[in-house]
């Protein structure tokens, strides 16, 4: 029996390509919903007394989210700058901060527990 065979091709034929269509589909919007992610949340993690990164790059309004990754550690995070200032006040482990830079410039984050900690945020 290959008649019905050979009628359900061109059926099957379309519904691989709606189903390959649907999964390019699928595929592109997550790859959109990934870059929006990176692109507006920055995570810093404050581990063994450091930031990592030590460096970021962000436009005006964006925010960072400080996360104390240190198992007994207590940081800060402030920002002492003319144009803009802030103070987290302690961070405790497993604890956050987000700080959002309204304007241009070039600040150092920095830990009042730990002068040597240095998080530069570029912000243009
Ligand atoms: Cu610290």
């Amino acid at each position: 029996m290959q008649g019905p065979v050979y009628t359900m091709q061109p059926h099957n034929r379309k519904l691989v390509l709606v189903m390959l269509f649907g999964a390019l589909a699928s595929i592109t919007m997550t790859g959109l919903a990934t870059a929006s992610l990176s692109g507006s949340d920055h995570i810093i993690s404050q581990k063994g007394k450091r930031f990592g990164p030590g460096d970021v790059a962000l436009h005006v309004g964006e925010h960072i989210t400080v996360v104390n990754d240190d198992n007994n550690f207590v940081h800060q995070a402030y920002v002492d700058h003319e144009a803009f200032a802030f103070d987290s006040g302690d961070i405790e482990p497993g604890d956050k901060v987000v700080i959002t830079f309204p304007t241009e410039g070039d600040f150092t984050v920095l830990c009042g527990v730990h002068p040597k900690m240095k998080l530069a945020v570029h912000v243009r």
